[in-house]
């Protein structure tokens, strides 16, 4: 059975538990199992960690900015297939490039504010999951 990590973003959890909890439905009902969930805030500092890879692009500053301004949910999930499985789930970078259904075309605003994150890949996703729940 396969972990990845999963991450709803700011926004998402400023707007009240209503849209935690549907998204965590959405999740659930695709066969994923939860083994870890925390609500968090994150220093910026480990936020600069998490998303090393984008040190060099030019939103890099203004997204750590945004995932460290309020608590976040942070989810382990279990399922075959989990990583990719995932990223189908919740769709595109970009909400208005996610297809019909994907919880970033249902709850993302744009793509600086998409609503989740989800490991890439499997490689990230042990990273990931070791930053976060080690
Ligand atoms: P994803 O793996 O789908 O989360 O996308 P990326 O790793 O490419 O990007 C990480 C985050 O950076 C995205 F969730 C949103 C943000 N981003 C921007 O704000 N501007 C961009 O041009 C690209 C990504």
């Amino acid at each position: 059975m396969q972990q990845t990590y999963f991450m709803i973003k700011p926004e998402i959890v400023a707007a009240g538990d209503q849209k935690i909890g549907a998204i965590l439905d959405i999740v659930n009902k695709a066969g994923f199992r939860i083994t870890g969930l925390q609500l968090r805030e994150l220093d910026r500092s480990f936020v600069e960690i998490f998303y090393g890879e984008h040190s060099e692009r030019p939103f890099f500053g203004e997204l750590c900015d945004y995932i460290s301004s309020g608590p976040v949910v942070t989810i382990r999930l279990q399922r075959e297939n989990a990583v990719a499985a995932l990223r189908e789930l919740i769709g595109a970078t970009n909400p208005q490039e996610a297809a019909i259904g994907t919880i970033r075309n249902l709850y993302g605003a744009s793509l600086a504010n998409n609503a989740v994150h989800a490991s890439a890949n499997t490689d990230d996703a042990a990273r990931e999951l070791e930053l976060f729940f080690g």
